[in-house]
């Protein structure tokens, strides 16, 4: 067991509480970063602030599993504008490479920050005097700085989960420097790559011509430690889900169910236009054609999460995957037997492991991701030490995940190449691949993840009331 992190009280802040409404109440959420943070807040008697996920939800505060929650109440227009407009349709495709085209409108912006605001204002009411106060992603990029204004006493850390833009891109927002004054109300401002680091400080240096200092940017009160801390997994729960005796039954049943296929090829993704779906659809179309592989032998499923269905970037891109899926499987699968197996739906984590482990290559070939859990939940789910993981130099994985195929998925010739070099990979290679990945992701989980945030945030507070005390 790791040592706490902190000994002060700490205060997470996000757009979503870390619990949904189950038939008997609140239950925590799936994912690693829930699982992660709720023992920590629990021990150190924590509280995270964020929204229950219900539009006009004017919930009183309340606990789980030992955790205070502080639900923030956000109202219906407001996450049209506020989440779907300024945050998905503005903020998302501007740092994913300009993806697709933003929308910038005052009215998004003006909500963006009305909302900003009422998190802020609930942060400074809650918050114990002394507190490590850590605020999560691109939907709250302004509390910081409204929160120090609010309450100085406390050390502000934030967390962006998507990648932080060259400035030639971010320079593109209208609010491009209010933002980067938001943000740097930070005593530690943390990305996922050292890129997003870079590409901050170039921006605060720009827009507000900050002095910068290797990664320490000075302030007129204060000085914010920017730095990459990219996030794991829960590699140990993922391991035993993947260990478990039914995991290994649906294992075989789903290879059976597929027609025992020799190679499945894999992808798993909230259906987003980042995550280059369509991309790895026309490469593996491409190989049919070719005759390369062979549908009798090669077979692909594609788990497309939904998510963000009410904009419209998503529904255009739902449209033209299922579309390509329609075509390659009219064309290359026979009867009883599609050669893309095409899931729109959300799975059980449990029916994800299954799939993780009955997938013989795993395609992760995102244009822009900030770092990719799913490449790192594919390799800890191999206990059996084989498969082969394909995946993007534009997923901040890649920094880490060395032993991957690594490929430049806007080259479709190379993208192709990719997939059959794993498709064909010896068993010694694919062995020894994925024992480096293992060791990889086993060297920093999101545990350890979590307590090197937390321990530098102390570490910054202990600074300042050394400076002040
Ligand atoms: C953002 C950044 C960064 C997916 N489908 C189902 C399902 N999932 C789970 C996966 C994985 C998670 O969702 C997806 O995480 P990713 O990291 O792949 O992507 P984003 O959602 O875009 O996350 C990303 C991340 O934040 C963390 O900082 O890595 O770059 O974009 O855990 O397992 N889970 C279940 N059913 C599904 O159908 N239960």
């Amino acid at each position: 067991m790791n040592p706490a992190p902190t000994n002060r009280p700490i205060v997470v802040a996000a757009n979503r509480l870390p619990v949904m409404r189950t038939e008997d109440g609140w239950a925590p959420s799936p994912g690693g970063l829930v699982r992660a943070l709720l023992p920590m807040l629990r021990d150190s008697g924590g509280t995270w602030v964020g929204w229950t996920g219900d539009p006009d939800d004017n919930a009183e505060p309340f606990t789980v599993e030992g955790v205070n929650l502080h639900p923030v109440p956000i109202s219906a227009e407001e996450l049209e504008l506020y989440y779907e407009g300024f945050s998905n349709d503005a903020l998302w495709p501007l740092y994913h490479d300009a993806l697709r085209e933003s929308t910038y409108s005052g009215e998004q912006w003006d909500a963006y920050m009305q909302v900003n605001q009422r998190f802020a204002v609930r942060l400074a009411n809650i918050s114990p005097p002394d507190a490590i106060v850590w605020i999560h992603d691109y939907q709250l990029q302004l509390v910081p700085k409204m929160l120090r204004e609010l309450r100085s006493d406390v050390t502000i850390g934030f967390f962006l989960h998507i990648p932080f833009p060259p400035y030639e891109l971010f320079s593109r927002l209208p609010w491009r420097t209010e933002i980067v004054e938001g943000l740097l109300g930070c005593d530690l401002l943390g990305f996922q790559r050292p890129m997003g680091t870079t590409n901050f400080i170039t921006a605060a240096q720009q827009l507000k011509h900050v002095d910068a200092h290797h990664d320490v940017i000075e302030n007129p009160d204060h000085r914010t430690r920017v730095g990459a801390f990219p996030i794991s997994i829960d590699v140990d729960d993922v391991e035993a889900m993947a260990a478990g005796r039914a995991t290994r039954q649906r294992m075989s049943q789903i290879r059976a169910r597929l027609g025992d296929p020799e190679v499945i090829l894999l992808g798993v993704d909230r259906l987003d236009y980042t995550k280059g779906i369509g991309l790895r659809l026309r490469a593996f179309a491409a190989l049919l054609e070719s005759g390369e592989l062979d549908p009798e032998r090669h077979v692909m499923v594609q788990v497309a999460t939904p998510t963000r269905e009410a904009v419209e970037h998503y529904q255009d891109e739902r449209h033209q995957i299922e579309r390509l899926v329609g075509e390659i499987n009219g064309r290359y699968s026979r009867i009883g037997l599609p050669v893309i197996h095409y899931l729109y739906q959300s799975l059980p984590f449990d029916e994800l492991i299954a799939l993780y482990r009955a997938g013989d290559v795993m395609l992760v070939t995102p244009f822009r991701d900030g770092m990719n859990l799913v490449a790192k939940e594919y390799a800890a789910a191999h206990i059996d030490g084989d498969g082969v993981l394909v995946l993007s130099e534009f997923a901040g994985a890649a920094d880490e995940l060395t032993d991957a195929v690594l490929v430049n998925p806007h080259d479709d010739h190379a993208l192709q190449r990719a997939i059959i070099t794993a498709v064909d990979m010896h068993r010694h290679e694919r062995r020894e691949r994925m024992a480096g990945l293992r060791a990889q992701i086993r060297k920093s989980d999101v545990q350890g993840w979590a307590d090197r945030f937390l321990g530098e945030m102390t570490a910054s507070a202990d600074a300042r009331d050394g400076a002040t005390g």
